[in-house]
């Protein structure tokens, strides 16, 4: 049986990894994988979370299953922390997942049993295990236009075109904030007018919010979320906490299915459903970290300085890459990185200009010229910037 498995296809982001780990080359930088680092290029564990941790050793006395939505009390957090009351509690269910993977994936089997025909429209480009997943449960697929390559920013006309043609049913699936990999985000007019686009066709949006805390702040990252679930009849959210907790190998996230009242009850049923065929009881160890701290005002507090921190730090990467860029080359074309938010800036570099950073520069970014800006400090910005004008000089 085994030996009539044909090999997969690698997930180019993580192939990164293990080159960038055998590359023997002092100086060699890492800008491949979404994982933040500090300026000291480590992935520290969050303070909140190393005192929830501690807490949670000295005070839990079971742990027997947890229920298949998860606790209670997780979902509730997480609820307030994303929509903050924008939609009545009576229209909202929730199920927690292993990690916002598992939420997209879950969200995408919950399409594919309500709406079996319906298609799911993708952005040109997305996250590779959107099309991966969407892909792999044989659900039809379609792409809107997203980036505009030329300025570095979201190709807005392309994508109200694209959108128009959205038909009732579809969903349309898009990141909250923090676009990966591209990094351009639609600002809150543009966010108004794909909210009305989705309305007219009749459409759900799927709400991938991977990055909140990242970008803009934590208020500012849920508002176009907020907006959405506030204006439309059905709206379908897949949250993380990797990144804003600092869990990623603790598998924690959410999804949140928001509909009228009346079918509240039945969606749920269908969310527990879901996670009893894919795995019954979802983790527990971050789901609980991120509970513990949300519901306590002082590890709460903490947590969002700390947090800030990180996305302050990301935003001053931003500046000094985008004027280091602007002294190399001598032009402006780079000046997008200090308006992109999130982890990623899609360059707009070649295939072979990405190959040449790897081989000449021991500079590793993904192959679309995706970078981590988190990956960089106040030390490696010249060098990349060095780095990026050689390649572009052939
Ligand atoms: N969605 C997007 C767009 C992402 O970039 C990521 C990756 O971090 C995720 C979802 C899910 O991450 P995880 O499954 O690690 O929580
Ligand atoms: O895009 C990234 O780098 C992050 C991390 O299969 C990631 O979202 C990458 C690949 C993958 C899972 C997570």
């Amino acid at each position: 049986m085994l030996t009539a498995l044909k090999p997969q296809p690698a997930d180019k982001i993580l192939q990164l990894i293990q080159m960038f780990r055998e590359d023997p080359r002092d100086g060699k930088i890492d800008l491949g994988v979404g994982v933040y680092k500090d300026p000291t290029g480590l992935t520290p564990v969050m303070r909140a979370v190393k005192a929830a941790e501690k807490r949670l050793w000295e005070t839990e006395t079971t742990k027997t299953y947890t229920g298949l939505a998860g606790e209670p009390a997780y979902n509730a957090a997480m609820v307030e922390l994303i929509l903050a009351g924008a939609v009545a509690a009576d229209r909202v269910a929730s199920v927690a997942t292993p990690g916002g993977t598992g939420a997209v994936r879950q969200a995408l089997e919950l399409i594919r049993m309500a709406a079996p025909g319906a298609t799911v429209w993708i952005s040109n480009p997305t996250w590779p295990n959107h099309l991966t997943i969407v892909k792999y449960l044989g659900i039809p697929m379609q792409e809107y236009r997203y980036f505009d390559a030329a300025t570095g920013a979201v190709d807005f006309d392309g994508m109200m075109a694209d959108l128009a043609q959205v038909k009732a049913g579809d969903v349309v699936l898009l990141h909250g904030c923090c676009h990966n990999p591209t990094g351009a985000n639609p600002n809150p007019v543009q966010w108004l007018a794909i909210c009305e686009a989705i309305a007219k066709a009749g459409a759900v949006p799927l709400i991938d919010l991977a990055y909140q805390g990242f970008g803009d702040g934590l208020e500012m990252d849920a508002a176009a979320t907020r907006l959405l679930a506030s204006k439309l009849p059905e709206v379908l959210i897949a949250a993380s906490c990797s990144k804003n907790f600092g869990i990623y190998r603790e598998r924690t996230g959410i999804l949140i299915a928001i509909g009228e009242a009346s079918g509240r009850v039945v969606t749920q049923g269908n969310l527990n459903f879901l996670n009893r065929q894919n795995f019954s009881f979802p983790p527990d160890h971050g789901a609980r970290l991120v509970t513990m701290i949300l519901d306590d005002e002082a590890l709460c507090a903490d947590w969002k300085a700390e947090l800030e921190e990180v996305r302050l730090n990301m935003l001053t990467l931003r500046q000094l890459l985008a004027e280091a860029l602007r002294a190399e080359t001598g032009s402006d074309r780079f000046g997008f990185v200090a308006e992109h938010r999130g982890m990623f800036s899609r360059l707009g570099l070649t295939p072979e200009q990405v190959e040449k950073l790897r081989t000449d520069h021991a500079v590793y970014m993904v192959g679309d010229s995706r970078l981590n800006i988190a990956g960089l400090n106040r030390t490696t910005v010249p060098v990349l910037a060095r780095a990026v004008a050689d390649v572009l000089r052939g």
